[in-house]
């Protein structure tokens, strides 16, 4: 016979095994894998690989086809352009130089200063071929060009303007008589050469 005391001890063990066995989840079946999620964001970049081997030696550029073929072209090509620039009297060759003209007359400081700014030189024949190449622009333009030569501190004594004596000389008959008075030097249409004050108005041509 169960005490009366008992009743409550009893009830309080049934009440917490109740509770207990409903704190247990039922497990059920387990359902399908979900879907992929979307991309990640990009992780950031590696670091760069090891060099690679260097390669085989090339060729000596004299003994480099591609390179000859190369150069041989280019000079075909400038050449060409030499040909059509000449044709339209844009440029006279002499030699390795080249000369060209502004189209214009100036002074003989600034004729210098406009070829040096040009990364050139103001026209300086120094044998007949230069000096017939120079006047091919005097006859074109019907302009005395001035040329790259001055009178010295002796009268009557010409130089190249870089310092140099002349080794060349074209003046038209009884030239230069200007005797420390003309110090600048003009070439007249004939290719001939004529001593002349420097503050005169004469055809820009340069040299390169
Ligand atoms: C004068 O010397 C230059 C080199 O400084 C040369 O190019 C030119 O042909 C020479 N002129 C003559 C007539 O020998
Ligand atoms: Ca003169």
């Amino acid at each position: 016979m169960l005490s009366f005391q008992l009743v409550p001890v009893i009830a309080t063990i049934a009440l917490l095994l109740v509770a207990s066995h409903a704190l247990q989840p039922c497990v059920g079946l387990q359902g399908p894998p979900g879907r992929n999620g979307l991309l990640g964001p990009q992780g950031p970049k590696g670091k760069p690989g090891d060099k690679g081997n260097p390669g085989p030696p090339g060729l000596p550029a004299s003994r480099d086809p591609t390179l000859q073929n190369y150069l041989k072209e280019l000079k075909h090509r400038i050449a060409r352009l030499e040909r059509a620039l000449a044709l339209s009297g844009m440029i006279s060759i002499a030699g390795n130089k080249l000369f060209a003209s502004t189209e214009k007359t100036a002074e003989f400081d600034n004729i210098v200063k406009i070829c040096k700014a040009a990364h050139g030189n103001i026209a300086t024949p120094t044998n007949r071929e230069e000096n017939h190449a120079i006047m091919s622009f005097a006859k074109q333009f019907d302009t005395y060009p001035y040329l790259g030569i001055t009178e010295g501190r002796v009268p009557g004594e010409f130089w190249f303007l870089n310092g140099n004596p002349l080794n060349y000389t074209n003046w038209y008959p009884g030239e230069p008589k200007g005797k420390g008075t003309e110090k600048c030097v003009e070439m007249y249409s004939d290719g001939t050469w004529n001593d002349k004050p420097c503050n005169n108005y004469r055809l820009a041509v340069c040299e390169f």
